[in-house]
């Protein structure tokens, strides 16, 4: 069946201007048989002559074709080299996929941001799947629940009890440098500091991704744009304004997070709601502690002192961890908005949206890293069945994922509502969250609701 968005590159028959590779045998490029779906090449000289653009000069991208044309082709195109980006490089790789990673940042810039903590048991069996879950299984703590207050007292969801699931704490960041490191090993090509990425085609048969590297115009041609380029890239705004949809609701509060050498001060995550506003306790290791107060949205991080931050903290939880946490020095401190966001469909032609490219969920759920881990699971068993001769996957892509996406919507908006202080709630508001927590902490039907939820729903 031919793809209605064009012919693909594994369609593309042998006939003048075309022939057929066996064995891709380059300097610094482990020779690997290529499927000869996988292998048709383009006639040279199919660029507009007018188009001054550099092909991609990195040796390893130039392949020679039997003919002695230099062809310059990815399979996947992956835009943003953040934790779905390079997971999907990974994945794809292992079927003998070719990809490019092309990020905007450094990668110390990448790794330098700090973000989620806590994966669903799906993202650590993927991970685990695409072969880097060696240090996350070493070194993550696997938590069996978490603790729920108000009212500056706490009860506990037992997760494990209640689905027979567990989450694992594991930062972001370890998650990414892990990542990094597998695609150092594997050889992966990920270029940094990428300026002006540009996609084009994506509607057509001949998508194509332009950018400057190095002072240099460059182009890429593929066969599809994988967008992983978080809220603010340029993939999402690929599609026509006539076509795509978008859901909003924006929260008129932010978190302000800090990040400290400290003992966590539970063993579990405490999520608190409170009158003067929610606030998180939760943890990296044994010795660095991460917390989150819900703030204004229009406030930044600059006035609030160490001293503010932990006092805040101390009124907002319960007693007992007040008495018990130990303070220090932050080393990080930022404010992060909250936001609730999908945009339809996820697949537009040869581009798909991946992750914050697609959606953004509020916090509080966890879900975020999760929800694009999930995007990458879908995304990666469509183009490797589209590569076997299937195109249903890619078809079907932007629906299966966002069935799941809308749950995770859903759970997140429901956390964020149940734990937030909404400037409008009044007495009333505030009295129907601490009465719907105290219906959580009576009811195993409720509780067992919230932890399918928060260990994560099957992909
Ligand atoms: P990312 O991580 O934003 O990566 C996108 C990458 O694309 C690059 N980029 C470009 N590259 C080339 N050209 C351009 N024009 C480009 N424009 C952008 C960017 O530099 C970047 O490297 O998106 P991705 O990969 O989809 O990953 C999404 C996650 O980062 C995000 O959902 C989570 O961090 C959300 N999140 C949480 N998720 C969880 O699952 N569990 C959590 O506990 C959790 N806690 C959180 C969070 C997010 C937070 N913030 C800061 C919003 C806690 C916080 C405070
Ligand atoms: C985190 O540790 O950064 C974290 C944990 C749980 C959340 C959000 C963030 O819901």
């Amino acid at each position: 069946m031919q793809a209605a968005w064009g012919t693909p590159s594994r369609f593309r028959q042998a006939g003048p201007g075309h022939c057929r590779i066996g064995i891709l045998a380059l300097p610094g490029w482990s020779a690997r048989p290529l499927d000869p779906r996988q292998a048709g090449c383009r006639p040279a000289g199919r660029r507009d002559p007018d188009d001054r653009r550099e092909l991609i000069d990195i040796a390893n991208y130039y392949r020679q074709d039997r003919c002695g044309r230099m062809v310059v082709r990815i399979q996947v195109c992956i835009i943003g080299g953040g934790p779905s980006g390079l997971l999907l490089a990974q994945l794809l790789d292992l079927q003998g996929i070719e990809t490019v990673v092309l990020e905007r940042r450094s990668r110390a810039h990448v790794l330098g941001r700090i973000r989620a903590g806590v994966l669903e048991w799906g993202s650590v069996e993927l991970l685990r799947k695409a072969g880097v879950g060696d240090r996350m299984d070493a070194e993550g703590f696997a938590h069996e629940g978490i603790y729920l207050a108000a009212q500056n007292r706490g009860f506990r969801i037992d997760f494990n009890a209640l689905t027979g699931h567990r989450v694992m704490v594991y930062g972001q960041t370890e998650v990414t440098r892990d990542l990094y490191d597998a695609r150092d090993r594997a050889g992966g090509r990920v270029l940094h500091g990428v300026e002006g990425v540009a996609l084009h085609g994506v509607d057509g048969s001949d998508p194509h991704v332009t950018f400057t590297h190095d002072g240099t115009e460059k182009r890429i041609d593929c066969d599809f744009i994988a967008g992983c380029d978080g809220f603010h890239g340029p993939s999402r705004r690929a599609i026509p304004a006539s076509v795509l949809r978008e859901f909003e609701r924006v929260y008129p509060f932010g978190w302000l997070g800090v990040l400290s050498e400290t003992p966590p001060v539970a063993d579990e995550l405490i999520y608190a709601n409170h009158a003067r506003g929610f606030a998180l306790c939760s943890m990296r290791n044994a010795n660095l502690s991460r917390y989150y107060l819900q703030v204004p949205a229009d406030e930044t991080a600059g006035t609030w002192s160490d001293d503010a931050f932990w006092d805040e903290l101390r009124r907002r939880i319960p007693g007992d961890a007040a008495e018990t946490l130990v303070t220090g020095p932050a080393i990080e401190k930022s404010i992060a908005p909250l936001r609730s966001y999908v945009a339809e469909p996820m697949r537009w032609g040869r581009l798909l949206l991946v992750g914050d490219a697609a959606h953004i969920v509020p916090p509080t759920g966890a879900k975020g890293l999760n929800l694009a881990f999930s995007d990458v699971h879908y995304l990666h068993e469509a183009l490797t069945r589209y590569y076997l001769g299937d195109d249903a996957g890619i078809e079907g892509y932007s629906g299966r994922a966002l069935a799941r996406v809308w749950k995770a919507e859903r759970f997140s908006w429901s956390m964020t509502t149940m734990l937030h202080r909404f400037a409008d709630q009044g007495s009333f508001g505030q009295r129907i969250q601490e009465a719907e927590l105290a219906y959580l902490e009576g009811s195993a039907a409720a509780q067992t609701a919230l932890a399918e939820n928060y260990v994560g729903l099957p992909f």
